[in-house]
Formats: structure tokens, C-alpha cells, sequence
């Protein structure tokens, strides 16, 4: 297993459809939360660590900047629709705080970033950590646990390459 990602690696047996993890050719979306960017900048390095490895193109990238996991769904949704991308990878971190105004934004925001994929047909990858302390996101983002905004990608251009498939 790669330090980056804790993705299980794709195995199929003949005649089983896996999507390729090959980016060439591909055009990624990323959008990026700025709330709690200490963390988000990290999950950004850990994509882009991921779109050099799996050989997207500069030119097919499309990177774009949202205030907080919460506008993520409707950037993702004007993403999709452009036809400009074949995935969009999105990142964000939300941290429990003493209210509970943290659960509603992860919750509404993993609702409606599935809610675009399935209405658009576009894959949206979740690469958003919603944890219960800052050390928690800092594992997730580059540390013990991989970083989360590798693995977005790396969904993001295998869900793209399967539905090529399918
Ligand atoms: N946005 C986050 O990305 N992470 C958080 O932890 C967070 N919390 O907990 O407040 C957060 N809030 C902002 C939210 O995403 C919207 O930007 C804001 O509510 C305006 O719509």
C-alpha cells in the first residue's frame, strides 16, 4: 500500500470491469474548500501529487476555489454540467466544534455531491475529512493515514475510465 492512499488496489478476474487508474486523456475538476485551509492546502498537494502520478494533463486540469465544504455540491454541479470535465475531485475538512452546525455541513455536503453525481452522470469524487479533532485531519491530509485528496483523485479518474466501460 502506497503512504498516500489507503485505497484498496483494483483486482477483477477476466471478463470483471475495473476502471483504468490511467489519467491521460483525462479532464479533472478539483475544487477546494478554504475553510480550514491548513488542512485543504495539504489535501491539494496530495491531488495534484495524484493527477502527476496517474499522468493528467496541466491543460485538462480545472481547479477552482470554494469557501466552505458546504458550496462545494453547487460548484460541483456548474463542474459537471460544463461539459469541460469527465470527473471532478472535491476537498474539504470539517471539524466537530461545540455546536452542531459542523454536522450539517458534512451532511449536506456529502448529500448533495452524491446528489450531483447521480443526476449528472459526472463522478464527483468525496474528499472531504470530516473529523473529530484537528490532529485527526492532519493524519488524513498527509500524515499517518494517507491523504484524502490523493484518493479523490485517484477515484475520480478510475470511476471516469469505468464508465467509459459500462
Ligand atoms: N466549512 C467547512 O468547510 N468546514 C467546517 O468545519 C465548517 N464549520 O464547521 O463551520 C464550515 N463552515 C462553513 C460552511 O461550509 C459555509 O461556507 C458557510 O456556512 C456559508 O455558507
Amino acid at each position: 500500500m502506497e503512504a498516500t492512499h489507503r485505497l484498496p488496489a483494483p483486482s477483477s478476474k477476466e471478463g470483471e470491469l475495473v476502471g483504468s487508474q490511467d489519467g491521460a486523456g483525462l479532464r479533472i475538476g478539483l475544487l477546494v474548500a478554504r475553510f480550514n485551509e491548513e488542512i485543504t492546502k495539504r489535501l491539494l498537494e496530495g491531488a495534484y501529487e495524484a493527477l502527476e502520478r496517474l499522468r493528467v494533463r496541466e491543460a485538462d486540469r480545472r481547479v477552482a476555489w470554494v469557501p466552505g465544504a458546504f458550496e462545494l455540491p453547487l460548484a460541483a454541479g456548474a463542474l459537471a454540467r460544463s461539459g469541460r470535465v469527465d470527473a471532478v475531485a472535491c476537498l474539504g475538512c470539517v471539524i466537530r466544534g461545540e455546536t452542531a452546525h459542523d454536522l450539517y455541513v458534512g451532511s449536506e455536503c456529502a448529500r448533495g455531491l452524491q446528489q450531483v453525481q447521480l443526476e449528472t452522470g459526472v463522478p464527483v469524487a468525496f474528499g472531504v475529512l470530516t473529523t473529530g479533532s484537528f490532529d485527526q485531519a492532519l493524519e488524513r491530509s498527509g500524515g499517518s493515514h494517507g491523504n484524502k485528496g490523493y484518493e479523490a483523485v485517484l477515484t475520480a479518474v478510475e470511476m471516469a475510465n469505468l464508465l467509459r466501460e459500462l
